[in-house]
């Protein structure tokens, strides 16, 4: 059946288990996450397609059924299972998307690697996707794909189906034309790039450069800009514009830019913050800190992350606040994703070595300075920490957006608790009023953790609830709303645009 909105994204919507020898398909067990986002779409229309990768050993005779129906609480849709092997699945997501794209698409140069990079097959991926997406659209619908390691899918797309709206949205940050170009396939990224009717990003930095890279390598005739919304103003900070484009034209067709933060889903959080059950966690927490001090920090183990930056600041301020020692506690959650790639394994080992020092030069019998954690805590678990720690610290070197601090803060119906913030998080942008630090600057990251540990109850409340207020206001469903406007803006101009052909 064909579908009006096809999600491109290479996870499955749903997850796959055994059930008394039988597959059955099990919607995702937390609501959290981008994945039920995207899915709450086919809410909107008649039907939805997905498509997504599932390893095969052979990919000419896969052994499990191609296109399934799904029926769930978020509607009908079908799902599209690209059959791939083992190898192609390290060749274009483990080497060319993580170690290639990824460390540029974060500015960190020293770490791309492209030695192994078999671009045929990174084509070859791509054009599979771009297939399989063709062949699910109803004629004119929206084709919405996601993330840098299908770069190529709206090139393709556009020569198999010219009728259709492409929209492609980045999760990552993306980098300036001096960077970027680092890339020899930076031509046919952007060449696919810009056939797109809608092309999405964070923060309107990200948006500002893209378009700075599509001039550098293409002629652009025009680009329409606005100013950025005061919400999207942290003054001073390192990734804040005054201005950002929101179309340009390129070989005659228009191309939207559309700048959206992705949120969280605040009412989710409200419940489960709300739960009795997390309300008997966190007394459990708190009756176990003592009068210590919890400072809390989460996310996956990953170089851009900055885990290893963030300890380091934590010894510090150990060695020069004696005052500190055996009042305050880290509890620093980094769960690896990808456990078998040597860029993380090393981060890994890195975090677990500056840890395990700092635990050997500072603890005491019954204080241990840091708990790391290396595997997922559940989320109703996490919400019962973030509820109870009186400092998020969240520094990484490089994020898109991170969610982290916005679940943190939607978490506290409390109205108090402190967030410490790295500017080089996209959502420094909305977030100006957490305490923002330059996650490479040892200074700043020291005083900063320093004044969130030292702060009067009265200015954590005040600066809790403008931080309540910004991801209320910016919460997944905003998010939502502003991709639905970016997808009816391409329909007008595709609509003129057939007008003007008769
Ligand atoms: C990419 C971009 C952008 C983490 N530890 C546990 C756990 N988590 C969950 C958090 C949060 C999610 O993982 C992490 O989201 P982030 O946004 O912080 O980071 P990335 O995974 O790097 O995501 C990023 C995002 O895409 C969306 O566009 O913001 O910049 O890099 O939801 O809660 N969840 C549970 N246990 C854990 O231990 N249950």
């Amino acid at each position: 059946m064909s579908s009006d909105l096809v999600i491109v994204y290479h996870r499955q919507p749903y997850e796959e288990v055994e059930e008394n020898g039988k597959i059955v398909f099990k919607e995702n067990s937390s609501p959290n996450g981008i994945v039920p986002t995207l899915k709450s779409f086919f809410g909107g229309v008649d039907h939805g397609a997905w498509v997504a990768w599932k390893l095969a050993e052979d990919t000419s005779n896969p052994g499990f059924e191609q296109v399934v129906e799904i029926s769930d609480s978020y509607g009908d849709y079908s799902v599209s299972r690209l059959p791939l092997t083992a190898d192609q699945v390290r060749e274009f997501y483990h080497v060319t998307s993580k170690e290639a794209f990824w460390p540029i698409l974060h500015n960190f140069r020293e770490r791309y690697n492209y030695d192994p990079v078999d671009w045929p097959n990174f084509r070859q991926v791509n054009w599979a996707f771009a297939e399989a997406a063709a062949a699910e659209a109803a004629p004119g619908a929206v084709v919405w794909v996601h993330d840098y390691n299908l770069w190529l899918v709206p090139g393709y797309l556009r020569q198999m189906r010219p009728d259709v709206r492409i929209a492609f949205f980045h999760h990552t940050p993306f980098p300036a034309a001096d960077m970027f170009n680092v890339l020899p396939w930076r031509k046919e990224i952007v060449g696919s790039l810009l056939a797109c009717d809608v092309v999405g990003f964070h923060i309107p930095r990200y948006s500002s450069n893209f378009v700075s890279v599509a001039r550098s390598l293409f002629d652009v005739d025009e680009i329409v800009r606005e100013r950025v919304e005061e919400d999207f103003i942290s003054e001073g900070t390192a990734l804040t514009e005054r201005s950002v484009p929101i179309e340009l034209v390129h070989n005659g067709r228009r191309v939207h830019i559309s700048t959206a933060p992705v949120g969280v889903d605040v009412d989710y959080i409200l419940k489960q913050s709300d739960r009795p059950e997390t309300a008997t966690k966190v007394e459990e927490i708190k009756a176990e800190m003592g009068d210590r001090q919890l400072i809390l920090s989460v996310g996956r183990t990953d170089y851009t992350k900055g885990g290893v930056d963030q300890l380091e600041s934590f010894g510090r301020i150990l060695r020069d606040n004696p005052d500190l020692r055996g009042k305050v506690r880290l509890m620093h959650v980094s769960v690896s994703a990808n456990r078998n790639m040597t860029a993380y394994a090393e981060v890994q080992d890195a975090i677990e070595q500056t840890a395990g020092r700092i635990n050997g030069q500072y603890g005491t019998f019954d204080w241990t300075p840091i708990a790391l954690i290396s595997r997922a805590v559940p989320f109703s678990e996490l919400v019962a920490y973030y509820r109870a720690a009186d400092v998020a610290w969240i520094t990484p070197l490089a994020d898109g957006m991170n969610l982290v601090c916005k679940e943190y803060v939607a978490a506290r119906t409390d109205g108090d608790g402190v967030l410490v913030l790295s500017e080089f998080a996209g959502a420094a942008v909305e977030m100006g009023s957490a305490v923002i630090t330059n996650a490479y600057s040892h200074r700043s990251m020291d005083s900063a953790i320093l004044t969130a540990l030292r702060m009067p109850e009265q200015e954590r409340r005040q600066r809790m609830s403008l931080l309540r207020n910004v991801v209320q206001k910016y919460d997944i469903r905003a998010w939502g709303r502003m991709q639905k406007e970016a997808f009816d803006k391409a329909a007008e101009t595709a609509k003129e645009r057939d007008a003007s052909r008769v």
